[in-house]
């Protein structure tokens, strides 16, 4: 008997979360603002910052953790026209507050990084789960 190839994919979207396999989220600079603005995401998750349209902006955290546009060292972290995108992995679970430093408090975001066993567990825990049988 021939499955559909939605049961398919749904089977597979499940098994990769529940296996914990982390996924990259996209955050597109548009106009002076960030969408999305306000994302959460699980600990190991990636974010990607594009600046596709060229737009002179940068991203700066407000703890300083990091501040990259064309790249995340030095200068070029600066704001910068040129279209630009980098990616982070966010390995502990964090409020993770940012801006653009050329627009200033008109430009920001927050990530929110959350732990992926639910309650009752924290991240980095060594509990191991065990199915019901
Ligand atoms: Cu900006």
């Amino acid at each position: 008997m021939r499955r559909p190839l939605s049961l398919v994919a749904l089977f597979l979207a499940t098994a990769t979360a529940s296996l914990g396999l982390s996924s990259n989220h996209v955050i597109e600079t548009s106009g002076i603002s960030f969408t999305p603005n306000d994302l959460t995401i699980a600990v190991g998750d990636s974010v990607t910052w594009s600046n596709a349209e060229g737009g002179f902006h940068n991203v700066a955290a407000k703890d300083d953790s990091f501040r990259c546009a064309v790249s995340c060292d030095g200068a070029g972290g600066d704001p910068s026209s040129a279209p630009w995108m980098f990616t982070l992995t966010f390995r502990t679970e964090a409020e993770v507050a940012y801006f653009c430093e050329a627009h200033g408090p008109s430009m920001n975001g927050v990530v929110h990084v959350e732990g992926i066993f639910g309650d009752g567990f924290e991240s980095g825990s060594t509990e191991f789960w065990t199915p019901n049988p």
